[in-house]
């Protein structure tokens, strides 16, 4: 073996071993965990994928409240979400998109496509996955022990992970997205995204790539009405609201 060679396969086991070790750490009984909350979800594999048509809301529109109030879910759902879903499906009409791929193949491969494919499915996916990830409050609101250890391996501590994340969604400089995301080398990131941007998009324009796992709209379209400039209560009230089986769902499903 030459030293190159030597030092690529040194890098190779060193990665797979970070994985590894990770995986080890943190997913001891995930397995069960995982398949009982399948069993307890119903349609499961449904709300891992996403279709063209937007979903019917998991609950109703005012179900979110006193965090998120009724008349922003109603206009956020049945106005902002489901024009970027009608524009997705014009532009595949004009676009020749395939319709009966799922909307992450699409984004997989949505440098092919104009902007205004890639603004409307980056939209339709952000909100389709953005619903699912809450849930009417909850008190003490937190993952489940076996999810709450990966993520205490992966970010030192909940405190922590939670402080990365309101980071990135209060500092997003104009509208955008904070994500909380699995990369290409298995390891959670927590990361941010411009305009109906996502980590799923083949763009070198985008920095976060890989498998997103949770996220938070900060659009002020998202928050406006309740919240007007006050873009951190908004995100410290949503914790409260945050939906830790869907998240572990997507994360037993990578
Ligand atoms: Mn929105």
């Amino acid at each position: 073996m030459n030293q190159q060679n030597a030092k690529s396969r040194r890098g190779f086991i060193k990665n797979t071993l970070t994985g590894a070790a990770m995986l080890a750490l943190g997913t001891k009984g995930l397995a069960e965990t995982i398949s009982s909350l399948k069993q307890k979800t119903k349609n499961y594999s449904e709300l891992l994928i996403t279709g063209f048509d937007q979903k019917s809301l998991p609950y109703k529109y005012d179900a979110l409240e006193d965090i998120i109030d009724a008349t922003t879910m109603e206009i956020h759902y049945s106005k902002h979400a489901a024009g970027y879903c009608k524009n997705l499906k014009d532009a595949a009409i004009a676009e020749k998109i395939d319709t009966n791929q799922s909307v992450e193949t699409l984004l997989s491969n949505i440098s092919k496509y104009s902007t205004k494919a890639k603004n409307n499915a980056g939209g339709h996916f952000n909100h389709e996955m953005f619903w699912q990830c809450m849930q009417p409050k909850t008190p003490d609101n937190k993952p489940d022990d076996v999810f709450m250890k990966i993520i205490e391996n992966n970010f030192g501590s909940f405190h922590l992970f939670k402080s990365q994340f309101t980071d990135a969604a209060k500092n997003r400089f104009g509208s955008g997205w904070a994500w909380l995301y699995k990369n290409t080398n298995g390891e959670l990131k927590i990361g941010s995204t411009q305009n109906q941007d996502n980590p799923l998009m083949d763009l070198p324009s985008i920095e976060i790539k890989g498998s997103p796992l949770l996220c938070l709209d900060v659009w002020e379209h998202a928050y406006y009405l309740k919240y007007q400039n006050r873009r951190a209560e908004y995100i410290e009230n949503w914790w409260n609201l945050v939906n830790w089986n869907y998240v572990k769902l997507r994360f037993g499903s990578l």
